[in-house]
């Protein structure tokens, strides 16, 4: 593990790194050693003075805050997100990022797998899912689950949607062949959501679906399904889904059995900056409880067919929400740039507000893109080492769990 974890006596364990990164991080001209102590939970205390000026006053009060440790509150959110010194806002983010990981910037070799978009649930912002009684929709055997798999991947993704067949023991099958058939990959699978679904079919608890899928070969959970924590939007956009609590109790207990997981947020659909702030603020105090979050990834809702808005989120708003997460969570190790759903471009950007990861290759996306996502459906190793460059930094490719694979200082120039 790149971080130092630290295990609480529950079992659950933090990944937030309790010293500033490794010198050998800065060869090859990548920046200095920060200065600045990281302090798990309860933000940063900086020996360096402060070298942003603010046009948003708000972002003065913010500065000062992170300079004295103090916590940053639902107000500072607010502010942040609607800030318009949009690169004050990065330049404070950044400066937490790097006291954090210095100028790394990590991604994996990864491929995501969707083994069936069949879904008993019907949300109205997901253009990926089909209901069962739908011809269109495909179901994999586990032969074409295999077949999509090649050995030099670090990790698989798998997210699926809810079958109105499959049994649990076909979910458990899933990650036992893969297993199987390639012991040294990774296997980050399933949802919040489909892990509650397993529950219901299963007549299981909560603990033992887990425990099962451990049993099986999963390494790590994926973030997804968590949407907004917003009971009126859950109403309106995905009321058969699980709501706030459900999906916290699931991420709660695979932290308590030392399953580390990712999280999200859905933005830019019908929410609400507050339902925004609201949504990260439990997700930190979720880490404070029983943590175990590696990363946290703001989704950029895609319109697709749903009609739900004429526009999507600008760049500008998917910058300060990265940055704006950053700040705010101060006890998560890393911001992920999602490059399928910000832009190529606008994740490489935002390397510079705040953003610690990448995520992976891909190779083949289907949720977003269902949702006519303008990025490539993957991409190659290359073009993520090429992205991290481009915006001053170094990149690491990691595995699922953040064990470093290999660094590529940028090619000496002459
Ligand atoms: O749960 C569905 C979202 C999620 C749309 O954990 C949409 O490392 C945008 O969770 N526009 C799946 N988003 C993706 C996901 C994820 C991706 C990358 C890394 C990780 C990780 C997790 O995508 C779903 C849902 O919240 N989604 N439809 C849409 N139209």
């Amino acid at each position: 593990m790149n971080s130092t974890s630290t295990r609480t006596r529950s079992g659950a364990r933090s990944f937030l790194p309790t010293q500033s990164p490794e010198p050998e991080a800065f060869r090859n001209g990548h920046a200095s050693r920060p200065t600045g102590v990281a302090t798990p939970a309860s933000g940063t205390v900086s020996a360096r003075p402060r070298m942003e000026s603010f046009s948003d006053p708000a972002l003065e009060t913010i500065a000062t805050k992170l300079e004295r440790g103090e916590r940053l509150g639902f107000e500072d959110g607010l502010a942040m997100l609607r800030t318009r010194d949009v690169t004050g806002l990065g330049a404070l983010a950044d400066r937490r990022k790097s006291e954090l990981w210095g100028d790394q910037v990590f991604f994996v070799f990864n491929r995501q797998i969707n083994p069936t978009n069949a879904c008993v649930l019907d949300c109205k912002f997901c253009d990926y899912a089909l209901r069962p009684s739908d011809p269109a929709h495909y179901a994999m055997t586990i032969d074409e689950i295999l077949g999509r798999i090649s050995p030099e991947l670090s990790e698989v993704h798998i997210v699926s949607g809810l079958h109105h067949r499959w049994r649990f023991e076909y979910y458990v099958d899933i990650v036992r062949q893969i297993r199987l058939a390639f012991p040294k990959i990774q296997i980050k699978a399933w949802t919040a959501v489909e892990i509650d679904f397993f529950s219901k079919i299963s007549k299981k608890s909560i603990e033992e679906v887990l425990a099962t899928m451990v049993e099986a070969g999963l390494d790590s959970m994926p973030g997804g399904g968590a949407e907004v924590f917003s009971e009126r939007v859950r109403k309106e956009l995905f009321q058969h889904k699980i709501g706030a609590e459900e999906w916290l109790e699931v991420h709660r207990t695979a932290h308590r059995m030392g399953i580390p997981t990712n999280c999200t947020l859905l933005y830019g659909h019908i929410e609400t900056m507050e339902e925004r702030v609201d949504h990260l603020l439990k997700l930190r105090a979720l880490e404070d409880e029983a943590p175990g979050f590696l990363a946290f990834i703001p989704l950029e809702f895609q319109l697709g067919h749903s009609g739900l808005r004429a526009r999507s989120a600008s760049s500008v708003d998917g910058l300060r929400t990265v940055a704006a997460s950053r700040l705010l969570l101060d006890n998560i190790p890393h911001i992920k740039a999602y490059w399928v759903m910000l832009g190529e471009d606008i994740a490489s950007i935002a390397l510079n507000f705040g953003a610690s990861d990448m995520d992976g290759t891909i190779l083949e996306e289907k949720i977003a893109h269902a949702a006519l996502a303008a990025s490539p459906i993957g991409v190659a190793r290359d073009r993520l080492v090429h992205l991290i460059h481009e915006a001053g930094k170094l990149p690491v490719e990691r595995d699922a769990l953040y064990n470093v694979k290999a660094r590529y200082p940028e090619p000496v120039a002459g």
